[in-house]
């Protein structure tokens, strides 16, 4: 198979090659393994060069470029590459700060979750949002954070970091901090308390606006309805269990996200019903308490491999 001109460290944003899809993807973080998951759910084989810059698609035309989260937006804005996975939070941010960095925001994914707060040095002075005006608030996302003060009316500085923001009160370099949270053990181990969430955020899909040709475009729609199916899949289940006939209705009524079930006779048994269906959310352990105590029994949950709308 051809591969693309070699893209090494010293020329790592080379002119795309029009036959291959390129996409995006954080080189080493939190986002790393689930979005190589994801692809490699959607059936793509991949090589890595040398320099661990770039997978090289085996059975598609499909590279993924290995890249730091915060070069996706500016990549894919500018049409280096097709797409990117990126969280909400950078993508949102890049495009506040520089509105040149314009993507379109085209899937939602299932990881990546977190949310950016403003937190406060626990038993100081500030325990209210109002309270933050005239104050300094560090933060590594100037621009989500300028938009909710301004949104809020508050009229705070806020300090630009790089990194380490939850030192900053310590530091004495700000009274607040503004950053990304998702268990909070950070912020405790940090003696912060959360004010206010201002942003949440979980990995997404970003597309260029910048013109693909009809085959690159057709490629990424295709491997997009495959995503699709992924993260129906993610959360979809194969329900079976058996219901009494005069309870069908209500026992349907407590499947999460099912369309109409299948509903099949049970040999030798005249009051109950086999009833099998695919449900398209959760289903948790109250669920199936549920479908017991609406006299549902023999319920086994099977999961779902592969599904294509
Ligand atoms: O090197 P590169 O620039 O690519 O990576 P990075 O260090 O900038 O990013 P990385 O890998 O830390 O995060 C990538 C993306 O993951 C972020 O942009 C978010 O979209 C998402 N994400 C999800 C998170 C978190 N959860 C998260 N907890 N990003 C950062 N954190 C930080 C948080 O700021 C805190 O300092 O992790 C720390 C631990 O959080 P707690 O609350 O669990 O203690
Ligand atoms: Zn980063």
């Amino acid at each position: 198979m051809n591969k693309p001109m070699p893209i090494t460290a010293d020329r790592p944003f080379a002119a795309p090659d029009e036959d291959r899809l390129r996409i995006a993807i954080q080189k080493k973080g939190r986002l790393t393994d689930h979005s190589l998951k994801l692809f490699a759910s959607c059936g793509l084989n991949f090589t890595r060069d040398r320099d661990h810059l770039v997978c090289y698609g085996e059975n598609l035309p499909v590279d993924l470029m290995l890249v730091r989260d915060d070069d996706i937006p500016e990549l894919v804005a500018e049409g280096i590459c097709a797409a990117g996975i990126v969280g909400q939070n950078v993508a949102t941010e890049h495009a506040l700060v520089n509105p040149r960095v314009a993507v379109d925001e085209t899937r939602v994914l299932d990881f990546g979750k977190c949310r950016l707060s403003i937190a406060v040095p626990e038993g100081g002075d500030i325990d209210a949002l109002d309270q933050l005006a005239g104050k300094r608030i560090a933060t590594t996302y100037p621009g989500l954070t300028r938009r909710y003060l301004e949104e809020q009316g508050i009229d705070a500085e806020v300090v630009m970091l790089t990194g380490a923001v939850e030192i900053a009160p310590r530091l004495g370099k700000a009274e607040a901090i503004c950053d990304l949270v998702s268990t909070g053990n950070t912020l405790r181990a940090n003696h912060l308390v959360e004010l206010e969430t201002i942003y949440r955020s979980q990995a997404s899909v970003v597309t260029t606006r910048e013109p693909l040709t009809a085959e690159l475009a057709s490629l990424l729609e295709r491997l997009l309805r495959r995503m699709d199916g992924v993260l129906q899949v993610n959360e979809s289940k194969y329900i079976m269990l058996h219901a009494p006939r005069d309870r069908v209705d209500e026992i349907r009524k407590l499947l999460p996200g099912a369309e109409a079930p299948t509903v099949l006779p049970l040999e030798g048994s005249d009051d109950k019903v086999a009833l099998h269906a695919v449900c398209r959310e959760s289903v948790f352990w109250e669920t199936l308490e549920n479908l017991k105590a609406a006299g549902a029994s023999a319920v086994l949950v099977l999961p779902v491999e592969k599904m294509l709308a």
